[in-house]
């Protein structure tokens, strides 16, 4: 609508026509006040029965909850108003109206269960501190994307059909591809990788990963966002650097941008941006940390991946975002460098927040001898990943990155319960539409 006002917007003396959803209809006798809802907010739309129009205040105030309406008329100030002005109509016109059942209550008045929320994205949406959420999540990739800008990386795009799975078989999704078994890409690493190794040197990517987990938790998706950056030239803790920027950035733009958006969520007060560099541990120091808590009932050793009970007492002591370094190296993947001096020990590194981890990184084996051996050691066939082996033999240089879990980014940031609150349509074991 060309000559459409947002609500924010409309000022005292203005004439206005403003569009958007009914979202409650005070009729108090002679005079009745009908709340407009738009992306910028509320306006209250005043009907003074005895003085206007018959036709106008029937069609105002006959429609039902969350219709769609556009008023045009003359903004005044109101102190007694909701955000101190509002509207005395001189036309009003239904441009949809909504059943008057509703599956959902936009209003936030009545409670739904995430499931119905969730099967009926359009109306939950219409609650501010919903979409809040997703207005932050757009800020958070911007921020990832301009700080990965500024760290002299170009933006990619890579296949999500592939030959090959790259993170453990069994989470593979696998499809036919005229006829040929195929899979859904559980993550950009070995194209990311190729890209490293090509003119572009450093690159990113934010998109979608596809996981085939069984299990059903609040931390997981089956369809995840991943925020994937691979340099040349960078060694792990050079990735960890770009790591701990991007996250920090993502902090300090949503305080910086987000404010109504931290209100309607009710993060305002209490928002915090990471200060001070993320310490960093190493995975021997880690278990040492979680065995002295005494939490878990087994001590872990040397080997051992970390339970989630382990990274939860680890967290609760840590307090903060931090690394762990320096892991066996027979618990990481085979696109993993191992450290010159000591091959028991990768340059694989994790990002955690305390609540989960987030981030999961290293150098990668850019020699080609020694990648055909990863291969082979972690019972994978070299054969079938041709199209990337043979690319390290014709000048593949040292080369670092890390895959960040978007959505655990922003289910971190705002503290919510769900990652499937940071989804507009998750994917998850029950959750295959909308
Ligand atoms: P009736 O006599 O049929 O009850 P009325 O038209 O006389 O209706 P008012 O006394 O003008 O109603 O207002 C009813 C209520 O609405 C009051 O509590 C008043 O404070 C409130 N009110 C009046 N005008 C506004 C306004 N522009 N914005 C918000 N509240 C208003
Ligand atoms: P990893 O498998 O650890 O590493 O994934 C990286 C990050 O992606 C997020 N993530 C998920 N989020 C929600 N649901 C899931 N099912 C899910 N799986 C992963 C997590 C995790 O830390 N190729 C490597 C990265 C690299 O080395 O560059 C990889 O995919 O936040």
């Amino acid at each position: 609508m060309r000559n459409r006002t947002y609500t924010a917007d409309a000022a005292p003396g203005d004439e206005v026509t403003v569009a958007g959803w009914v979202h409650e209809i005070r009729d108090l006798g002679g005079i009745a006040f009908l709340i407009l809802r738009d992306k910028t907010g509320q306006i209250q739309i005043k009907f003074e029965k005895d003085d206007m129009d018959e036709d106008l205040v029937e069609t105002g105030l006959g429609v039902s909850r969350e219709s769609v309406l556009s008023v045009t008329g003359t903004v005044a100030e109101e102190p007694r108003a909701p955000t101190g002005v509002e509207v005395t109509p001189s036309e009003v016109e239904v441009i949809a109206a909504a059943d008057t059942e509703l599956p959902l209550d936009p209003s936030g008045k009545v409670d739904a269960e995430i499931s119905t929320r969730l099967n009926n994205r359009t109306l939950d949406l219409r609650k501010p501190e919903v979409k809040a959420i997703f207005e932050i999540r757009a800020e958070i990739q911007r921020a990832a994307r301009e700080t990965f800008r500024n760290h002299d990386c170009t933006e990619i795009n890579t296949p999500k059909i592939v030959a090959t799975g790259t993170e453990g078989g069994t989470e593979l999704f696998p499809i036919t591809y005229f006829g040929e078994e195929a899979f859904m890409n559980q993550s950009p690493q070995l194209f990311k990788q190729l890209m490293a190794g090509s003119g572009l040197e450093r690159v990113f990517e934010i998109g979608p990963i596809f996981r085939a987990e069984e299990h059903n938790t609040p931390r997981h998706l089956n369809e995840a966002t991943s925020i994937d950056f691979e340099g040349a030239f960078c060694d792990h803790t050079e990735a960890m650097d770009v790591a701990e920027a991007v996250v920090k950035a993502a902090y300090e733009a949503v305080a910086e941008n987000c404010e109504a958006q931290l209100e309607a969520i009710g993060l305002a007060e209490e928002f915090e941006v990471p200060d001070g560099d993320f310490p960093r541990l190493s995975y021997e120091e880690a278990i040492e940390r979680i065995n002295a808590t005494g939490k878990l009932d087994e001590q872990l050793v040397w080997g051992d991946d970390l339970p989630t009970e382990g990274e939860v007492a680890l967290g609760e002591d840590v307090g903060e975002h931090y690394f762990i370094t320096d892991w066996p190296s027979e618990i990481k993947p085979f696109y993993i460098m191992d450290h010159e001096d000591d091959e028991q020990l990768s340059t694989g590194f994790d990002l955690m927040h305390p609540r989960m981890e987030l981030v999961s990184g290293g150098q990668r084996e850019h020699r080609y001898e020694h990648l055909i051996a990863g291969f082979e050691q972690q019972g994978l066939d070299p054969e079938a990943f041709d199209y990337y082996t043979k690319m390290f033999k014709y000048g593949m240089p040292p080369h670092a990155g890390f895959g960040l879990g978007g959505e655990r980014l922003v289910m971190t940031i705002l503290g919510l319960d769900n990652i499937r609150e940071a989804v507009l349509f998750p994917r998850d074991r029950q959750r295959l539409s909308p």
